[in-house]
């Protein structure tokens, strides 16, 4: 099963969409195999958003993210990457499709609401990034035979 790695940045946390975010993704099948409230340093926030770093927007980007909690998760499921993608919606809000969370919660580019890995490397470089193995937690869903075929 494929992971990706997803956030809700701290305008989700602020705005108290941290629930709403988390149970998209569960609902939909996703199974959260990690999960933890954190606070981004500047260091942290630079790696993560290194292919960035040239773009005009990258300082604000790096106030905004590091300016409160996230929550982060590490999300398992079929094609989790895509998924998770397809749930979040264009990158602006603006241009977001209603039914995605960005399309339903967002006006802004810069208070986008969620973060979620575009590719499969980059998802296994910001879990590792964002959390310790042993943060991971391992466990068969139940439910499994009634989401997957
Ligand atoms: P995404 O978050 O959809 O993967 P991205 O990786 O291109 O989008 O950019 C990372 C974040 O940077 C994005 O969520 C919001 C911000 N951002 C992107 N393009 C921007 C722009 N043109 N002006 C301001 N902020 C921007
Ligand atoms: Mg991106």
């Amino acid at each position: 099963m494929e992971r990706t790695y997803a956030m809700v940045k701290p305008d989700g946390v602020q705005r108290g969409l941290v629930s709403e975010v988390i149970s998209r993704f569960e609902r939909r099948g996703l199974k959260i195999i990690g999960l933890k409230i954190m606070n981004i340093s500047h260091e942290l926030a630079k790696k993560h958003y290194a292919e960035h770093k040239d773009k005009p927007f990258f300082n604000g980007l790096i106030q905004y993210i590091t300016s409160g909690p996230v929550v982060a998760m590490v999300l398992e499921g079929k094609s989790a990457v895509v998924m998770v993608r397809e749930m979040m919606g264009a990158t602006n809000p603006q241009e977001a499709v209603p039914g995605t969370i960005r399309g339903d919660f967002g006006i802004d580019i810069g208070r986008n609401i969620v973060h979620g890995s575009d590719t499969l490397e980059n998802a296994e470089r910001e879990i590792g990034l964002f959390f310790d193995k042993h943060e991971i937690v391992e466990y068969k869903m139940d439910l499994n035979s009634w989401i997957y075929e």
